[in-house]
């Protein structure tokens, strides 16, 4: 891969490697906890090793207009980096921007060799790899690669690639698909493990949406809160969709987040308006109205379920009409996880691609 006359050949060397690969799996971790926090950028990682594979420097990208993972962690790195090896989850951006480019800063920090995961598919962004070669530094990309691609950069990119945020549709349901009894009640269906997985879910995301419907029967409010109830310092942005009307005393419009509505059922009217306010990654979290229009539309990229070891034989379904009349048009999925969640079964699942897919 590497075409520069001046390559690393130290570099390559097995206990490098493995140094190496150590670093992405931390640069993994490192974007992974910024997830939320930095949109429209992609939240990124990276780790600065120095010429014995040391690690001397860590950073992840800041909310905008900060700096790069790159630039945080020359910064720890200092005169460390001279001849070091930076471990990125995304190819450095070569590009001015909000800030200045990250091959620039590498260059100037005298980094001999750049590892990377993704490949900036940005049009402004991208190149950088070829900018790093051209000035001799020794370059590869693809490590961790899908791990990446799949986990903290999948929402980032699926917006790159179709100019919509990316939504993961999440329910908590009984075995028999139910999403409340059959008068509306539904505290508690899911454990404690699995609702608190769920505020875990909402701090890492944009923005988190719902149906005029829900906010009606469930006056939900929508925040990200601790095992005690404690507000987290940072809110996603809470969606109402629909046309009927809240009333003004609705927990969801009160004053601990922003809140948007939407006087709309269309899901492409609300993505594309929730994509002009840079918003990358949404949970949408019902009801079974604005799930079926999402999942008919084909907006749905990911699905996370929370199954309770319970039964209600009565009460709302958690998918509402997705246009599907007969089996030959159901929505195929595939499975992508299943775990215990706590007395619960977490089921996650994505789109059928390709061939026959959906
Ligand atoms: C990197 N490292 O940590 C991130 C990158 O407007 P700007 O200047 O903030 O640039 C945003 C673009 O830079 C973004 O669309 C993506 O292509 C890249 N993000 N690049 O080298 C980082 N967050
Ligand atoms: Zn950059």
């Amino acid at each position: 891969m590497n075409t520069s006359a001046a390559s690393a050949s130290w570099a390559h060397e097995p206990e490098i490697r493995k140094a190496v690969e150590a670093a992405m799996e931390t640069a993994l971790e490192l974007s992974d906890g910024v997830r939320g926090t930095t949109s429209p950028n992609p939240p990124v990682g990276a780790v600065i090793l120095d010429s014995r594979g040391r690690r001397v420097g860590a950073g992840a990208t800041q909310p905008p207009p900060g700096p790069h993972a790159e630039v945080m962690a020359l910064r720890e790195a200092g005169e460390r980096a001279r001849g070091g090896i930076a471990v990125v989850t995304l190819e450095p951006c070569s590009h001015y921007g909000r800030t200045p480019p990250c091959t620039r800063a590498l260059l100037a920090a005298g980094i001999a060799a750049v590892r990377f995961a993704v490949s900036d598919p940005h049009p402004a962004a991208s190149g950088g790899a070829e900018v790093l070669r051209a000035a001799g530094v020794d370059v590869e990309g693809g490590l961790l690669a899908s791990r990446v691609a799949e986990g903290p950069l999948r929402a980032w990119l699926h917006r790159e690639r179709t100019g919509r945020p990316h939504v993961t549709w999440k329910y908590a349901a009984s075995l028999d698909g139910r999403i409340a009894a059959a008068d509306g009640t539904s505290r508690w269906i899911s454990g404690p493990t699995s609702r608190a997985e769920v505020h875990a879910l909402r701090a890492r995301v944009d923005a988190v949406v719902v149906g005029t419907g829900t906010v009606l029967a469930d006056d939900p409010w929508l925040t990200v809160r601790d095992a005690d109830g404690e507000l987290a310092p940072r809110q996603p942005l809470r969606v109402v969709m629909g046309t009927r009307g809240i009333p003004a005393g609705a927990r969801v419009l009160d004053s601990t987040a922003e809140t948007v509505v939407f006087a709309t059922h269309d899901p492409g009217e609300v993505l594309a308006g929730l994509a002009e306010r840079g918003v990358v990654d949404v949970l949408l979290e019902g009801g079974p109205t604005v799930a079926g229009a999402f999942v008919a539309a084909g907006l749905v990229d990911r699905i996370v379920a929370y199954v309770a070891p319970t039964l209600l034989g009565a009460g709302p379904a958690a998918l509402g009409d997705a246009g599907v009349s007969t089996i030959t048009e159901a929505h195929r999925w595939r499975l992508e996880g299943v775990t215990m969640s706590g007395e619960d079964v977490r089921i996650s699942a994505v789109p059928v691609t390709g061939e026959g897919g959906d």
